[in-house]
């Protein structure tokens, strides 16, 4: 059989390592075949729970997982990963200015990337969940800079798999039947889903979702300008809404998802969203963490060229860059 890997998941004993754990020792991440070693990493005030958590795993009995280290020390938690997602961080509370939110983020991501330099495998795929997840990526690449920096990468599928939910359910088809949304940017409402290149698998083939809008199916042309775009902005206060608890087991999914695709591949002729170190492509500030459309081959993603772009989609596009830099101004102000 296959070595095992391991994989870290800070924040373990919040809402969404409790839905992400039993995902991955089950092989949804990393397949089926993949053995694995859980590595999970909280706070002291909540030891007790990631204990728990632990116990729950043991019970589980999954056979795939081949061990758990459960700790609240950062360097033992990094030992050796090959894979780290982290979830952990400050929430935003009722009343916070956006600076000290930024300050706390800042300051754990800053010494978690050096713990990550120093203890993980050579060629861990870093993956950042906690918001603001794009500027804690970028504060966790600039602190670890022995770390290829695009092992670093912040998530946005879930936006996206909300795109594709979206589209199936107004639509009325299969959700596995759609594909190539796009979500650029920031995962913050100035996020910009795009329609413009998805595609529906019918029985007359691959059409496009403007062309199905057209048709009058559920949708209208000018709602997926507008109410199409506001819908999957505001989704996660919705389910916030409706919960009491934010997105958790679909963000644990998507998490999943992503590491998937980018260690095993994305399908021919598919490609899906990821926060990466942008390049500067398709005219957006280079040097952020931004959501492109990307494929993976070998464990590598590469950022879809040449797709056209329209004159709303380019200043969505834009916008949501702009506030990343200003996130970026506003982290490196918390640094001094
Ligand atoms: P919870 O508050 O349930 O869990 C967070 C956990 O992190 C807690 O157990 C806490 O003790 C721990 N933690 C805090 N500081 C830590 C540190 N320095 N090291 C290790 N662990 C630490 O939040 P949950 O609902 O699980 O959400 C986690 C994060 O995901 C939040 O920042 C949230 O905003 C973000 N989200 C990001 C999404 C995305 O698509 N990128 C969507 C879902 C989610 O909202």
């Amino acid at each position: 059989g296959k070595e095992p890997l391991r994989v870290l998941v800070t924040g373990a004993a919040g809402q969404i390592g409790y839905a992400l754990v039993p995902m991955i020792a089950r092989g949804v991440m990393l397949g089926t075949d993949q053995p694995v070693i859980l590595h999970m990493l909280d706070i002291p005030p909540a030891a007790e729970a990631l204990n728990g958590v632990k116990m729950e795993l043991v019970d589980a009995a999954f056979p795939l997982l081949k061990g758990v280290v459960a700790t609240t020390d950062v360097a033992e938690a990094c030992k050796g990963v090959n894979v780290a997602v982290m979830v952990g961080g400050f929430p935003r509370k009722e009343g916070m200015e956006r600076k000290d939110v930024m300050a706390k983020n800042v300051s754990i991501y800053k010494s978690q990337a050096s713990a990550l330099e120093q203890h993980a495998a050579p060629n861990c795929k870093v993956l950042v969940v906690a918001n603001p997840a794009n500027t804690n990526a970028l504060i966790l690449k600039e602190f670890a800079p022995s770390i290829p920096q695009q092992n670093i990468t912040c998530l946005t599928r879930l936006d996206h798999n909300r795109a594709l939910g979206q589209i199936s359910e107004r639509l009325n088809v299969q959700v596995s039947d759609v594909k190539n949304v796009i979500i650029w940017g920031n995962h913050s409402s100035s996020q910009y889903p795009d329609v413009n290149h998805a595609t529906v698998n019918t029985e007359s083939g691959e059409k496009s979702v403007r062309e199905l809008a057209l048709f009058g199916l559920c949708i209208m042309p000018g709602r997926l300008n507008g109410e199409f775009i506001s819908i999957v902005q505001q989704r996660g206060a919705a389910i916030i809404k409706a919960r009491k608890l934010s997105s958790a087991l679909s963000a644990a999914s998507s998490a999943c998802d992503h590491i998937r695709d980018w260690v095993l591949g994305t399908p021919e002729g598919t490609w899906v969203s990821m926060g990466v170190y942008s390049d500067g492509s398709y005219n957006v500030p280079a040097g952020v963490i931004y959501s492109f459309p990307v494929t993976c081959k070998d464990g590598e993603w590469k950022i879809v060229q040449g797709l056209p772009i329209d004159e709303l989609s380019r200043q969505k596009m834009d916008a949501t860059g702009a506030e990343l830099v200003d996130e970026k101004a506003l982290a490196y102000s918390c640094l001094s």
